[in-house]
């Protein structure tokens, strides 16, 4: 590849010299000298074809053969790492990438901390590293799975486009855990890559591993939703095990993490322009009342109340996505290196043991919630998930702000952590979004005002109509401030087939 293949991305234009180490000549790209690994790159040659039967039977429906204009990965520096042009999305370059070595790297954490990270599984924590990769593998094609549908109702190029960049990642992302399952794992691994392929989002018998990943996403709403909440809590995870002892782990996270980002940006701009176009649209109607529901929705445009309660339900189903609160397989995984904290390395004010720390958590004690100090090491999953809620609430302000500039009266709020649980503390307990517990009654009386009804859902439905010309979006999505890559307004990010 020559240096003029390479055009700029957001972060501006790269050199040559920084991409040199990834192989493109491969049949698999990769940073990790798979050439001289032969028995590992048969091993991953021959899951290859199966990946790619999954991707056509149960990746993107329609567009497979259109010209889609992606980016992809072309090296691992921060500054500038990916190339954009158009591509069928089945020969897309799925690639693994680890993020440089750090010479001298130590474990961060736990009862290992300070001990020279490791290149090999450690056989005492085999089986639970396993567990995690395969965990974290899992969610990867669910997306994809979860997200098939969408380009058909796509609300325009440019969000199609970036559907798309999403899937084909998630499908990347799924190769970063097949290739340390392959290489680290043996016959185990090998397995495991293989049963990757053969759960579905969604299926009554052999469904994905975690709760949000077998919910469906079938409109574009649920869609930006998803990728603000719950590829967060992909950011969340990723940064824990990005943190591991197990440096192969540790590399691979801290590159998927670069890409995780754009994900986000797809789900908060996607929010963001929708509350843009509402806002807009009752401007320009002279509607004061965003509670004016029947009067916003005849604009073809989503009413603010609804977008709170699809927020309601998305943040909610995320959250159980963090496990129990208090849960001693998080105490086991940290205490044995493998998982660490959001931003560990970083932290400053403990010893990255915490065998005598503890954390304060929201629990329900005697039908009240309380705030009580637990042992911290029991209590990191409460503390993942109130970083995820304090970095969630970066994006919701944002959004807040958008509202405000428009001069409309409304403000997105996130509900109390335990609304609408079904996992952990709250598990199955009725709480309000403000935080109160309520009988059985008073939730039934009350959720439905909280959550999406199937009204809303019917509306959503209706609204969503494609919009497949190049620089036409539907009525209820505004136009990105920016073109991907800087490209014009009109630019034709699909080629449809
Ligand atoms: N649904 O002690 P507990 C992403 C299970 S998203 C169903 O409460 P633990 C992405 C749990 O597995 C990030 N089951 O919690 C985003 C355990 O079962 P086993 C994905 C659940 O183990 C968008 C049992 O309950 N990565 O990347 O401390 C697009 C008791 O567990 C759920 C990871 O999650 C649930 N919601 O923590 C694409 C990182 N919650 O093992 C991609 C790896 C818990 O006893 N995973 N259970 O059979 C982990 O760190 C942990 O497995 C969890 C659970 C945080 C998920």
């Amino acid at each position: 590849m020559s240096a003029e293949d390479i055009v700029s991305d957001a972060a501006g234009a790269i050199s040559a010299d920084r991409f040199v180490e990834i192989s493109y000549d491969d049949v698999i790209p990769n940073n990790v000298g798979l050439g001289s690994d032969k028995q590992l790159q048969r091993a991953l040659e021959g899951w290859r074809p199966k990946y790619l039967d999954w991707w056509t039977g149960m990746g993107p429906v329609g567009f497979q053969q259109s010209e889609v204009y992606l980016r992809t990965a072309v090296g691992v520096d921060p500054a500038g790492w990916a190339k954009f042009g158009y591509v069928k999305m089945p020969t897309y370059r799925w690639g693994i990438l680890l993020a440089p070595k750090v010479e001298g790297r130590t474990i961060p954490f736990g009862r290992h901390k300070g001990e020279p990270a490791w290149q090999e599984v450690p056989g005492e924590h085999r089986a639970l590293l396993r567990r995690l990769i395969v965990v974290q593998g899992d969610t990867e094609p669910a997306s994809v799975e979860q997200q098939r549908h969408l380009g058909a109702t796509a609300p325009s190029l440019y969000d199609m486009r970036n559907l798309f960049q999403v899937n084909v990642e998630e499908g990347r992302h799924l190769w970063a855990m097949v290739y340390l399952l392959v290489k680290y794992f043996g016959k185990d691994g090998r397995e495991e890559a293989q049963a990757l392929l053969e759960r579905q989002s969604g299926q009554i018998n052999n469904p994905r591993i975690l709760g949000a990943f077998n919910e469906s996403t079938s409109d574009w709403l649920s869609f930006f939703m998803f990728t603000f909440f719950t590829d967060r809590d992909g950011k969340m995870q990723l940064a824990a095990l990005a943190e591991s002892g197990f440096d192969p782990l540790s590399r691979t996270c801290r590159f998927m993490l670069t890409e995780e980002a754009h994900h986000m940006f797809v789900g908060e701009t996607g929010v963001q322009r929708t509350i843009e176009a509402t806002c807009a649209a009752m401007v320009k109607a002279g509607i004061k009342d965003p509670h004016d529901v029947e009067a916003v929705r005849k604009l073809g445009v989503v009413d603010l109340p609804l977008l709170q309660r699809k927020l309601n339900f998305h943040a909610s189903v995320t959250r159980d996505l963090f496990g129990s609160e208090i849960s001693s397989n998080a105490a086991e995984v940290f205490g044995a290196g493998i998982k660490g904290r959001f931003n560990e390395a970083n932290l400053k004010s403990d010893d990255h043991v915490l065998q005598e720390a503890t954390y304060p958590v929201t629990r329900v004690v005697d039908g009240k919630l309380v705030a009580e100090e637990a042992p911290a090491l029991r209590a990191l999953n409460s503390r993942l998930l109130d970083d995820f809620i304090v970095d969630c609430q970066g994006g919701i302000d944002r959004w807040n702000k958008a509202v405000e500039k428009a001069g409309v009266d409304f403000k997105f709020v996130q509900p109390h952590k335990g609304f609408n649980r079904r996992i952990g503390e709250f598990g199955g307990k009725h709480i309000s979004l403000s935080g109160d517990l309520l009988t059985e009654e008073e939730w039934s009386a009350k959720s439905g005002a909280w959550l999406p009804n199937d009204g809303d859902m019917a509306f959503i439905r209706s609204l969503m109509k494609p919009c497949h010309e190049p620089g036409q979006y539907a009525s209820w999505i505004a136009p990105p401030r920016i073109g991907v890559n800087n490209q014009a307004g009109d630019f034709e990010y699909v080629k449809i087939a």
